[in-house]
């Protein structure tokens, strides 16, 4: 047999590339290049997708469960590790089992369709993610302005005729909740078209390299200078409302006391240089703002991504061609009707709020490490590692290796499921179906595209399946069924015969396609989603899978006020639990700045902690450096190496000189810092260091309760 050729999504960042596979007689990737008749990525490959192939063959993956057994692991079969894990769980005391669920999960179908299930089956309040140390903010902002925390909107990137974008570097991550393959490629197009690109970052990226207008700031003061934006606007009688809002008086005595000339000292940033920007925002035909992980993890992250959208409305772009606008994905959209509602409960030891059913990953430790009631005993992760990716990290590890017992689905033995009493693989990424129900909620322009298995299951279950198991197994549900009998195929047919009962269509179970449970539930959701074949359209499973390369749905269109939850079903300028925070931004702007902070930065070749194993990804550019200002590293004494300090913890690293980074700012990427007992070879050859040794979990934005990474008061001195 010739080697074959064959379509998928590119499952490894935001961007949802499409790619074309050539896989061998033994189903080995032979090569990955970009899917040129994809409508959406056009082709567009990155050196992360073009090294899918070499991901999906590491030999360092795991491919059996793995059950403890002394220092190490020994492979074990799917039963009796499943039987161990419903041995443990029977003993773990009600509210003791803790989940954390990581980054990749917002790619997989296993991620989106069944992580509900194993959530419901702990029955426990203790469950955290990557969202506490990421994305958080937008979503509480976002719940609090227009009652959903889905309801997130997207700069029109691809009409817009001014981009002001704060913490983004999309050169190298390729953009992020904001879903646009080739994004270096559209604001190259933007440039071309005559439209305008300004960059706010502590560091002159390499996005920062192709905007028209730099601007430096000091860590952590986005909202300052969002806030003199929002002064200067209702100052010089700027603003343009075109939706339906509330609370815009209020909006306007929250910015008083931030007029341009106030916050300058504090952003660094001249206040004619606001003041500019404000009318600039105002002046264009169309404007967006866009922030994005930089301004996130930081001390004011929810008030900042609000302050974000509060300019895009107050500049009348909120909604609107070229401004910022929601997508309407074709499956998983918004089914909530109540608004959104923040700190329902808190977190136990600390007291910090609950967002979207979740605690924060900022108080995971804390959690395992006070006793008493409701303390955690066992946990389980799914695709993630937080000993590398969570605040304080070096405490989390400690914690982890007292915890009664641990299970992990991951691919690697890494920092963190290396603790863990049983590893269940999911299958290589060729074997695994892909939609992105996630990420297509925020993407630039209505798209769908449905990849099923290139390569057949063989003797592995889905990660889906895997999933399903292991909410039976830890609830005490039988778990060993197969077919119609098996977890999966039980939780599907819940959902499905509930949800046609709730659309009036229980007659129409048999109308549904495709090769598995999983399966016909995309296909109800295609078919009764916004442009489903049984709601006015034509989509369905099957017109997906006879447009392999993807479709267009068209570019955004207008969403108000259909797409509010507020109770106001208008658009909340100013939530009382946000504008109650400015009381903090206040009493900020008082404080000095400490003399040296730390942020963080992202890799063109790497994803997080775990790309590190690849070759061909690792090395060059793609170092775990502290990047340093040559000015700094002369006054402070400095030579190859350096030491840092911070509240949590102390770091020898390698220094990185680069006139491209403020001075009184240092950069160090997360993600590295391998441990001596994971598996993984090349990882170990280039260890780095783990940044969260020095970021602190004690620090959090309070609104949602996410981690602070950027901003952090650290001193460098020499080894
Ligand atoms: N200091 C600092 N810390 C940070 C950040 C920062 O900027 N600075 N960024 C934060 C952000 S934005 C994020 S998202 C988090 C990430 O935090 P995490 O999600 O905790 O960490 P990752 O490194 O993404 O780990 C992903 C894990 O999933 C596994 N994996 C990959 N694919 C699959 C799959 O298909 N199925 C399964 N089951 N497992 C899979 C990988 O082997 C890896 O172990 O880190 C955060 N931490
Ligand atoms: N190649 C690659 N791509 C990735 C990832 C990866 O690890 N590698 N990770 C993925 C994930 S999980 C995410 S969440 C996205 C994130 O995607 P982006 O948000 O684009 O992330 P970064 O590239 O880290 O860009 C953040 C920028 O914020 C700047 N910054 C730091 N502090 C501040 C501040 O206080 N204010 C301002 N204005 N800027 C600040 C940093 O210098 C940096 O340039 O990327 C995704 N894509
Ligand atoms: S940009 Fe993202 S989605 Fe596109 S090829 Fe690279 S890793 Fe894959
Ligand atoms: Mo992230």
């Amino acid at each position: 047999m010739a080697p074959r050729s064959l379509l998928r999504t590119c499952p490894l960042c935001e961007a949802v590339c499409g790619l074309t596979v050539t896989l061998d007689d033994a189903d080995q990737v032979l090569s990955v290049r970009g899917d040129r008749d994809d409508p959406f990525s056009k082709g567009f490959l990155c050196p992360k997708g073009a090294s899918f192939g070499k991901l999906d063959g590491d030999p360092d993956l795991v491919t059996t469960p793995l059950i403890r057994d002394g220092d190490g692991f020994r492979a074990a079969g799917w039963d009796e590790a499943f039987d161990l894990i419903a041995a443990a769980f029977a003993e773990i005391p009600r509210g003791a089992a803790a989940v954390y669920l990581g980054n990749p999960n917002a790619h997989t179908v296993a991620g989106a369709l069944y992580l509900p299930v194993l959530i419901r089956a702990l029955s426990t309040r203790h469950i955290y993610s990557a969202s506490s140390a990421d994305q958080m903010p937008k979503q509480v902002a976002a719940g609090l302005m227009f009652g959903d925390p889905l309801t997130v909107p997207v700069p029109d990137l691809d009409r817009t005729d001014f981009l002001l974008m704060l913490g983004a570097n999309p050169l190298e991550s390729n953009g992020s909740l904001c879903t646009a393959p080739d994004f270096p490629g559209r604001l190259k197009a933007l440039r071309a078209r005559g439209g305008k690109l300004v960059v706010v970052d502590p560091r002159e990226t390499r996005t920062a390299a192709l905007a028209d207008q730099h601007l430096f700031i000091r860590p952590g003061s986005d909202a300052y200078l969002l806030f003199g934006i929002v002064h200067t606007l209702f100052d010089e009688g700027l603003t343009d409302v075109r939706v339906d809002v509330a609370g815009l008086d209020e909006l306007r005595a929250s910015a008083l006391d931030f007029p341009p000339d106030a916050v300058t000292e504090r952003t660094g940033i001249p206040a004619d240089t606001i003041r500019a920007l404000a009318r600039e925002l105002a002046a264009a035909p169309t404007s967006a703002v866009y922030a994005r992980i930089g301004t996130c993890t930081a001390e004011f992250g929810t008030l900042t991504q609000w302050l974000v959208d509060a300019v895009n409305t107050l500049t009348g772009n909120l909604d609107s061609p070229g401004g910022a606008m929601f997508a309407e994905a074709a499956a998983g959209g918004v089914r909530r009707s109540k608004p959104f509602r923040l700190g329902r409960w808190t977190s136990r030891v600390r007291e910090l709020p609950e967002a979207m059913g979740e605690l924060p990953v900022a108080t995971l430790a804390d959690e395992i490490e006070t006793p008493g009631e409701g303390q955690i005993r066992a946990l389980v992760t799914v695709a993630g590692n937080p000993v590398l990716s969570a605040p304080s990290g070096a405490r989390l590890d400690r914690g982890l290796a007292g915890l009664d017992f641990m299970v992990s689905v991951d691919r690697y033995v890494n920092e963190t499921t290396r603790h863990a009493n049983v590893i269940l693989p999911p299958p290589r990424s060729v074997q695994s179906p892909h939609f992105d129900f996630a990420l297509l909620q925020f993407a630039v322009r209505n798209y769908a595209r449905y990849s099923p298995p290139l390569v057949s299951l063989g003797e592995r279950p889905s990660e889906s399946a895997v999933v399903a198991r292991l909410a039976a197994a830890v609830s005490g549900q039988p778990h060993a069924g197969t077919g119609a009998e098996s977890p999966i195929a039980m939780v599907d047919e819940l959902v499905i015969v509930g949800t046609l009962h709730n659309a009036d269509m229980s007659e129409r179970r048999d109308e549904l396609t495709g090769e598995n449970t999983t399966e016909q539930r995309l296909d109800l959701m295609l078919k009764l989603g916004p442009y489903g074949a049984w709601n006015g359209g034509d989509l369905s499973l099957k017109t997906l899978l006879d447009n392999p390369h993807g479709l267009d749905l068209g570019p955004l269109r207008p969403r108000l006020p259909g797409v509010l939850r507020t109770a106001s079903k208008q658009v909340e300028l100013a939530p009382p639990q946000l504008v109650a925070d400015v009381a903090r931004l206040r009493a900020g702007l008082a404080s000095t700045a400490p003399a040296m902070v730390l942020i963080g930065r992202r890799q063109l070749r790497s994803n997080n902690s775990w790309m590190h194993n690849i070759a061909g990804l690792v090395g060059g550019s793609n170092r775990c450096t502290l990047q340093v200002h040559p000015d700094d590293a002369t006054r402070l004494g400095l030579g190859e190496q350096a030491e840092i300090t911070s509240a949590a913890g102390s770091l020898t690293v390698q220094v990185e000189l680069t006139p491209t980074i403020m001075r009184g700012v240092v950069s160090l990427p997360h993600g590295w810092g391998h441990g001596a007992s994971t598996t993984q070879s090349v990882a170990l050859a280039h260890a780095g260091v783990n940044a969260n040794v020095l970021t602190d979990d004690s620090v959090v934005d309070r609104v949602s309760g996410t981690a602070v990474f950027n901003g952090v008061p650290v001193t460098v001195g020499p080894v």
